[in-house]
């Protein structure tokens, strides 16, 4: 029978949306299912080869000095690039991890920021709900209809801490390997000076990633030695490299000078401030107090970092910052799901 015209354009419409609302489905249940196969199967740890036993502190590599050409040209962030004198220094050559943050605590009962209250006098424009302690973390959306807003896959959960990584009823139980996250600034500045280290800087950070190598045209492609986002990002994850979120430390190949996870994995904490112009960088404070200040209204402004390296979470679609000179802004007293640190030390070579 043949349908009026406008009818049947309307039915191959309702079709073809029934259709598409019926593969979203199918497609979240097989996701979900596939995630949860692929999270049992992941490893919870992974191998670090000797080190030479010649470093000052165990676990850190040297990082010999150079000329560093800063920066890079994918986001406006980045640029100019300019080229940086670096000395030589020591650098943690992994993530700090749960285990090795774990003993920070035992030894000295520190409480991180998110594991306190939110102050009312830097946020006064919050729901009371989020001034709970409490993390932002990354929880995949199910809703594909939006398109592009952060809100859709960053939450903030009260009671997500570093022991608590996806809030409450989650755990780091097994997962001494993986690095710390939801961890901030003064977090990290109090492990530093528990085990007599400091943060690195952007310059020096960058280097290390670099290998030490003065690279003139840096390399752009999505890594696969790298805790990365394999497809289109926040929804469908191929899961290429192995890992669907966190990783273990040192799964990857390391780079030429020891260290791993440079890129991906954990965006990693540097102690330089963050200002939105790269053409000459904020000096990087020698110890840890906020850079804040006061705004007319008398409300204290929160401080910001520049993080590097990336995270889990980068995607070409979307965040291709899986490379060295990507940098990002990062809220001083905000803990987040994708965020960790690695620590340096100033002292002779071997
Ligand atoms: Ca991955």
């Amino acid at each position: 029978m043949r349908l009026p015209r406008g009818l049947g354009t309307k039915r191959r419409w309702l079709g073809l949306l029934m259709v598409s609302i019926l593969a979203s489905a199918a497609w979240l249940l097989w996701s979900e299912k596939h995630s949860e196969r692929h999270l049992r199967q992941e490893p919870l740890s992974c191998k670090l080869p000797p080190l030479p036993g010649n470093a000052p502190l165990p676990g850190m590599v040297w990082v010999p000095g150079g000329s560093l050409a800063l920066g890079d040209t994918v986001y406006a962030e980045e640029s100019p690039v300019r080229q940086v004198p670096v000395a030589g220094f020591w650098l943690d050559r992994t993530e700090v991890t749960n285990d090795e943050f774990a003993a920070f605590v035992q030894a000295s009962a520190y409480v991180t920021v998110a594991e306190r209250a939110v102050d009312a006098a830097k946020h006064p424009e919050l729901p009371p709900v989020m001034r709970l302690p409490g993390a932002v973390v990354f929880v995949s959306p199910t809703d594909l209809s939006g398109r592009g807003s952060p809100t859709q896959w960053w939450r903030y959960v009260a009671g997500a801490d570093w022991r608590h990584p996806g809030g409450p009823g989650t755990s780091i139980a097994g997962r001494g390997a993986f690095p710390v996250v939801n961890v901030t600034i003064e977090d990290a500045w109090a492990y530093a000076r528990w085990k007599g280290t400091t943060l690195p800087t952007e310059a020096q950070w960058e280097w290390a990633a670099r290998g030490a190598k003065n690279q003139a045209l840096p390399d752009h492609e999505q890594p696969t030695q790298a805790n990365t986002w394999q497809g289109l990002f926040p929804v469908a994850n191929s899961v290429k490299d192995g890992f669907l979120g966190l990783a273990p430390v040192a799964c990857f190949a390391p780079n030429a000078l020891g260290l791993f996870d440079m890129i991906g994995n954990v965006w990693e904490l540097t102690r330089d401030v963050y200002t939105p112009s790269h053409a000459a960088l904020a000096p990087a404070p020698l110890e840890d107090q906020a850079p804040s200040a006061a705004r007319p209204s008398g409300v204290v402004s929160v401080g910001q970092r520049v993080i590097k390296g990336g995270s889990f979470l980068c995607a070409p679609n979307y965040c291709m910052r899986y490379r060295a000179g990507a940098r990002q802004a990062q809220d001083d007293d905000l803990a987040v799901s994708h965020l960790g640190f690695r620590t340096a030390l100033v002292a002779p070579g071997p």
